[in-house]
């Protein structure tokens, strides 16, 4: 059955990665999965037909079959469970990286996500000088505890995993920021995950798409 999954047709990071079609495609690659992509519009983002598959009107989507789903935890867990190569058998290592796929989207991304709208769309606020140094701590303080964690571990349970998968690509969106590297275990952790080939396949084809020239 053909995967389809969405993305934008231009990506506001104009091909950095960040957008979150690449976690989908990455876990894809790791599966060895062939897939097609639809890219859209902001506007087409939010029209009926899109909003019939993601309620709220963003990428990314995935579609096999009769199967529509949105959210890359539940579309990189869905891809997981069903191909080899995200999710350790054993049950409780199994339990463990699915834990850890949990943490990085709802405890280290959230303070990113929240520092990215301080430094953009709050910027010309009056309070924003302000802010921005209290948000960096906040991303500071589970980074400080995930790289001890960490430690010289390769990966954060054992094998590569699903979980690795979303947390590299989580603290992805922090490079800019330069706070990534004040924690060089973490650095070296997100260099090992953008030297798998399948997060350079799957870079490579976002990429491929944002640097078109749109008729
Ligand atoms: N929690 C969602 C977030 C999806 C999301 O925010 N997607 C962004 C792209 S990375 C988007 O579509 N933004 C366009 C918009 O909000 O209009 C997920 O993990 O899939």
């Amino acid at each position: 059955m053909t995967i389809t999954i969405t993305a934008f047709e231009r990506s506001p990071d104009g091909g950095k990665g960040l957008a979150r079609d690449t976690r989908v495609r990455w876990a894809l690659e790791e599966a060895g999965l062939p897939y097609e992509v639809r890219l859209v519009s902001f506007k087409a983002m939010k029209e009926p037909a899109h909003l019939a598959l993601h309620p709220f009107g963003k990428i990314p989507t995935y579609e096999e079959g009769d199967l529509a789903i949105f959210e890359t935890g539940a579309i990189v867990l869905h891809i997981a469970e069903h191909h080899a190569g995200l999710l350790p058998k054993d049950a409780n290592a199994r339990a463990r990286a699915i834990t850890w796929m949990f943490a990085a989207l709802n405890t280290v991304e959230p303070p990113i996500m929240e520092l990215g709208i301080a430094r953009i769309q709050e910027a010309k606020e009056p309070w924003a000088q302000q802010r921005v140094p209290l948000v960096m701590d906040r991303v500071r303080l589970p980074l400080r505890q995930l790289s001890a964690r960490l430690g010289d571990a390769e990966w954060l349970d054992g094998a590569f995993s699903a979980g690795d998968l979303l947390m590299v690509s989580v603290l992805l969106r922090l490079r800019m920021s330069g706070i990534l590297d004040e924690f060089p275990s973490l650095a070296a952790y997100v260099a090992r995950g953008e030297a798998r080939p399948a997060y350079k396949r799957a870079f490579a084809a976002q990429l491929a798409v944002n640097a078109r020239t749109l008729p």
